[in-house]
């Protein structure tokens, strides 16, 4: 397939453009390196060292013999988007390219401006591409469960059969999102919806869970290819986090009382669903909505686990629980459905000791990078 990956150089796109470029499809990138430029602003970094977007594609040439194109440009630019969308004609358009951080957007009125404007426009864009140019593609969009927030009600894939004064309906599920970040992906879902249902575009919206783990097959290969590890107390997510703070020494911040409960899926795992949704596109006019996580657990649950396997490693690990800097439920009830995924066929990494093993072990090799005073979130939602 031709599959144009939008944030292909990011922490979830990279390793995507190189799985699926590893499994014969033709694959090219779009990315405006925003998130490099955000890496600065906040003075932080990836724990491991990272290779150039260009370093990167010349290393995978070099080493699996496979081209993937690159297009620099901001989806904000409709020429470039459109001119990108039509020059590549796409059977698959992935489009991770957003401002995903939730303590970003809550900075100020500018990120939390920026962060919609970005979010909203790119994609508004990237569907008007779509209908004027490849109006036959598959859009496999990211979005996030945090577009639900925590109902007291079990979760379903996207959509709720509803009755209501003696008649029924299948509508939206609701949307209670944490931030304005997770209220970004609510309206682009809005958005999406509606393309598909005026113009026939087929989508399938990927309601993902947090993404732990930093490699895969493909990143490991050379330290060229090495995927991004975000630490930091804004881009930075629970376990990868916690684990970073274990190596530094750092106590493991479990927020508030740490019950909040989340889905969460290893990164090989994002890479494969990725192509398990564009083998089996949406039909014209079908907008899918798949929750993209394989296992739930409470922040709390995470920091203990961690704390368990770093002492076998002779890392002493205490864990804090610090006054949360967000507003959210830290007991709640939580049960999110999460089958359409396996029924195409996904076979999930579920957490491992090993794998937080492998965690550790990486961030007590690149410990001297850490830049401690960026670890505390500090973005307060108040
Ligand atoms: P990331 O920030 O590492 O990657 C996003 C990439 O998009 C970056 O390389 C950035 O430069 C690029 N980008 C942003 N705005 C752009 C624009 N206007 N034009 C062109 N490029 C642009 O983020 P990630 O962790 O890889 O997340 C990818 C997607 O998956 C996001 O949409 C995010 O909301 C979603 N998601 C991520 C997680 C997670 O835990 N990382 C979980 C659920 C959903
Ligand atoms: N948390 C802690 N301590 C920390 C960091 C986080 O207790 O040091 C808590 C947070 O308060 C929150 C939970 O862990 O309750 C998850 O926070 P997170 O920073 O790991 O993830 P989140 O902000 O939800 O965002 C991440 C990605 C985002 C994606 C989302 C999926 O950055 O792009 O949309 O995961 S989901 O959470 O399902 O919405």
């Amino acid at each position: 397939m031709r599959i144009l990956i939008l944030g292909g150089d990011g922490f979830c796109g990279w390793p995507t453009a190189l799985y699926l470029s590893e499994q014969g499809h033709e694959v090219a990138i779009v990315d405006n390196l925003a998130r490099r430029a955000w890496d600065i602003e906040l003075g932080a970094n990836s724990l491991v060292p990272i290779a150039t977007l260009n370093e990167r594609i010349v290393a995978w040439q070099e080493l699996a013999g496979k081209a993937i194109t690159v297009h620099v440009g901001d989806l904000q630019d409709y020429a470039f988007t459109g001119q990108v969308v039509r020059d590549f004609a796409p059977d698959t358009i992935v489009h991770y390219a957003e401002q995903r951080s939730a303590p970003y957007s809550m900075i100020d009125r500018q990120h939390a401006v920026f962060t919609q404007v970005n979010n909203v426009v790119g994609t508004l864009n990237v569907l008007y591409a779509m209908k004027e140019f490849a109006p036959d593609s598959h859009l496999v969009k990211l979005g996030t469960m945090g577009e639900y927030g925590t109902p007291n009600i079990d979760i379903e894939e996207g959509y709720l059969e509803v009755e209501h004064n003696g008649r029924r309906d299948k509508m939206v599920y609701p949307k209670l999102p944490g931030s304005f970040y997770h209220a970004s992906k609510v309206h682009d879902s809005t958005n999406i919806e509606f393309a598909c249902r005026i113009w026939g575009i087929r989508s399938t919206d990927l309601h993902q869970g947090v993404v732990y783990n930093v490699q895969t097959a493909e990143t490991k290969r050379d330290a060229r290819l090495s995927n991004r590890y975000d630490y930091d107390g804004v881009f930075g997510t629970a376990l990868n986090r916690f684990c970073s703070q274990a190596a530094t020494g750092h106590p493991l911040t479990v927020h508030g009382a740490g019950g909040q409960t989340r889905g969460f899926i290893d990164i090989r795992d994002t890479v494969r669903c990725i192509e398990l949704a564009a083998l089996n596109p949406a039909e014209r006019g079908e907008l899918r909505v798949y929750n993209q996580f394989t296992e739930q657990w409470s922040v709390q649950q995470l920091a203990e686990r961690v704390q368990a396997v770093a002492g076998t490693m002779g890392l002493e690990t205490t864990i804090d629980h610090v006054k949360n800097p967000r507003v959210e439920r830290e007991e709640h009830y939580y049960n999110a459905k999460h089958t359409k995924l396996l029924d195409l066929g996904l076979q999930p990494h579920l957490l491992t000791d090993e794998t937080v093993r492998d965690l550790l072990t990486m961030a007590v090799e690149h410990r001297d990078r850490i830049v401690l005073d960026t670890i505390p979130a500090k973005v307060n939602w108040r």
